[in-house]
C-alpha cells in the first residue's frame, strides 16, 4: 500500500493517477475541510482531465484520511514554502510529515520526497532525523528524492508521460522506487544520488525562470525603442537554433519565481546571471503598471477607477493565484496608498483582490482601458464585451480589431 501524505496540487493528481494504475494508495492530509471534500467525491481544484482520473481512482478503491499509515511506501508532497525576505526554504512542514511517518512505518520502508527542496536541504534536514530514529530502533530506512516535475494546465497529461528522477541513496532501492513510477509514466526514469536530483529540479526551474526573462528584457528594449517585440521573436524563433519564450506582465506560480533563489542564496558569489534574470522578471509588473500610466496619459484618461485588470491568476486557464503578476501589481499599489484597481478572472470564484468582480459585465462597467494580464481562453471568445475600450494587451492574446484600441508590452 501506498500512503501519500499532502493532498495539494501535486500530491491529490499523484494520488489519483497511482490509484487508477491500480496500486492501492491511502491519500493522507492534515486539512480535515479537505478530506471530507475529496471523500464525498468532490475535487479541490480545478484542471484538465482532473475529474475523469478522480473517477477512476474512486472505482479502484482510493481512500482519503488525515491519519497517516502503517506501511512501507510513502510519498511526501506536502508544501515547501520560502521566507519572501531571506529566500531560503521553510523545511517545517516537511519534516513534520517526516516524523509523522516515523511513527508508523513498517521496518524498511521507503519515504519518497517529491516536493521542491533545495540541494541540500535532505542531508541537513531530513537525513539526521532518520539517522536518529534507526540508531534508537534498529530499524531500516530508505530517503528517495523524486522531484515532481508536473506543470498546472496540463498535470495529468505530464504524470503519465514526463520522465523522472529518482534520487536515492542505493541503486537498488532507487530500482525499486524506478519500478513503481513505471506503473503510471511511459517516460524515462533516470536513477541518480539525492543531492543531484534536487539540484536538477532548481536547475529545471532556473533555466526557464533566465530564458523568460531574456524575452522580458527584449520587450523593454522593443518598448523603449517602439520595434514589435512579438515579431522579432517570431522571426529570430525560424532560426534552427533559436527558442526564445514570451515576455509577459511577470513570473507567477509557485516555482519559477521562487526556486531559482535558492541558488542565489547559497552560492551568492557564483550566480549573477540568476540574480540578474530574477530581477528582471521581478520588475515586470511595475513595468505593467508604468505603461498603464502612460497609455492613460496619452489617452486623457485621469481615473484610476475606469482602469481594470483582466485576470488574477499566474497563467492561462488555472485558478492558482500564487505569486501572480495581477496580486504582485496590487501590492505595489497599496504600498503606495494607491487604490486597488478593478478586477476580475473567470476562473477564480474566491475573494483574493479587494476590488474584485465575478460578473464579467459589471467588471466591465465604466472601464475604459482593459489591462490583459493573463491569456485565459475565455477573454478570446469574448471579444465582442470589448467593442469601443482600450485594450492592453500583456500577453499578446487577442487580435488586432477596429473595435477596440490595442497596446502591447
Ligand atoms: N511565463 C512567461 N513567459 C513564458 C512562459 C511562462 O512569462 O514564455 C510565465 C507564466 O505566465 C507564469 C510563469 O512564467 O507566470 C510560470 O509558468 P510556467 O507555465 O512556465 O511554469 P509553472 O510554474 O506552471 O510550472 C513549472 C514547470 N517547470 C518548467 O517548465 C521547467 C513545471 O514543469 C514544474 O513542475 C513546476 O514549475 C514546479 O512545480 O516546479
Amino acid at each position: 500500500m501506498l500512503n501519500i501524505i499532502g493532498l495539494g496540487y501535486i500530491g491529490l493528481p499523484t494520488a489519483l493517477i497511482f490509484a487508477a494504475r491500480g496500486i492501492e494508495v491511502v491519500g493522507t492530509d492534515y486539512n480535515e475541510t479537505l478530506i471530507s471534500k475529496l471523500k464525498k467525491g468532490e475535487l479541490t481544484f480545478e484542471e484538465k482531465g482532473l475529474a475523469e482520473l478522480f473517477n477512476e481512482a474512486q472505482q479502484k478503491g482510493i481512500e482519503f484520511t488525515t491519519d497517516y499509515l502503517k506501511t512501507n511506501m510513502y510519498i511526501i508532497t506536502v508544501p515547501t514554502p520560502y521566507d519572501k525576505v531571506t529566500k531560503k526554504i521553510d523545511p517545517a512542514y516537511l519534516i513534520a510529515a517526516v516524523n509523522s511517518i516515523l511513527e508508523v512505518c513498517e521496518n524498511d520502508s521507503i519515504i519518497i520526497i517529491e516536493s521542491t527542496v533545495s540541494p541540500g536541504t535532505i542531508d541537513k534536514f531530513i537525513r539526521p532525523i532518520i539517522s536518529e530514529f534507526i540508531n534508537q530502533t534498529n530499524q531500516t530506512i530508505h530517503l528517495v528524492h523524486a522531484p515532481e516535475r508536473i506543470i498546472p494546465g496540463d498535470m495529468v497529461h505530464e504524470l503519465a508521460n514526463n520522465s523522472r528522477t529518482i534520487g536515492a541513496d542505493s541503486y537498488e532501492v532507487g530500482e525499486k522506487v524506478a519500478q513503481l513510477y513505471q506503473n503510471i509514466t511511459s517516460g524515462e526514469i533516470v536513477i541518480t544520488d539525492i543531492k543531484t536530483a534536487e539540484m536538477t529540479k532548481v536547475v529545471e526551474n532556473t533555466y526557464r525562470a533566465i530564458n523568460i526573462a531574456f524575452a522580458n528584457e527584449l520587450a523593454k528594449i522593443a518598448d523603449y525603442d517602439d520595434m514589435d517585440v512579438y515579431e522579432i521573436i517570431r522571426i529570430s524563433n525560424m532560426h534552427p537554433r533559436v527558442n526564445i519564450l514570451s515576455p509577459g506582465p511577470g513570473v507567477g506560480g509557485h516555482c519559477i519565481p521562487v526556486d531559482p533563489w535558492f541558488l542565489v542564496g547559497d552560492y551568492p558569489l557564483l550566480t549573477p546571471l540568476i540574480k540578474e534574470a530574477l530581477d528582471i522578471n521581478e520588475s515586470m509588473p511595475a513595468f505593467v503598471l508604468k505603461k498603464v500610466s502612460q497609455i492613460m496619459k496619452e489617452k486623457n484618461l485621469n481615473d484610476f477607477t475606469k482602469v481594470g485588470l483582466y485576470g488574477l491568476t499566474y497563467k492561462a486557464n488555472v485558478d492558482d493565484v500564487r505569486e501572480s503578476p495581477t496580486l504582485q501589481i496590487l501590492e505595489l499599489q497599496e504600498k503606495f496608498l494607491a487604490h486597488p484597481l478593478k478586477t476580475y478572472d473567470p476562473w477564480v470564484k474566491e475573494q483574493v483582490a479587494v476590488n474584485q468582480y465575478f460578473d464579467f459585465a459589471e467588471f466591465l462597467n465604466g472601464v475604459e482601458l482593459v489591462v490583459i494580464m493573463v491569456k485565459h481562453d475565455h477573454i478570446k471568445e469574448s471579444l465582442e464585451h470589448l467593442k469601443g475600450k482600450i485594450i492592453f494587451d500583456t500577453q499578446n492574446t487577442i487580435p488586432a480589431s477596429d473595435d477596440y484600441i490595442l497596446y502591447k508590452l
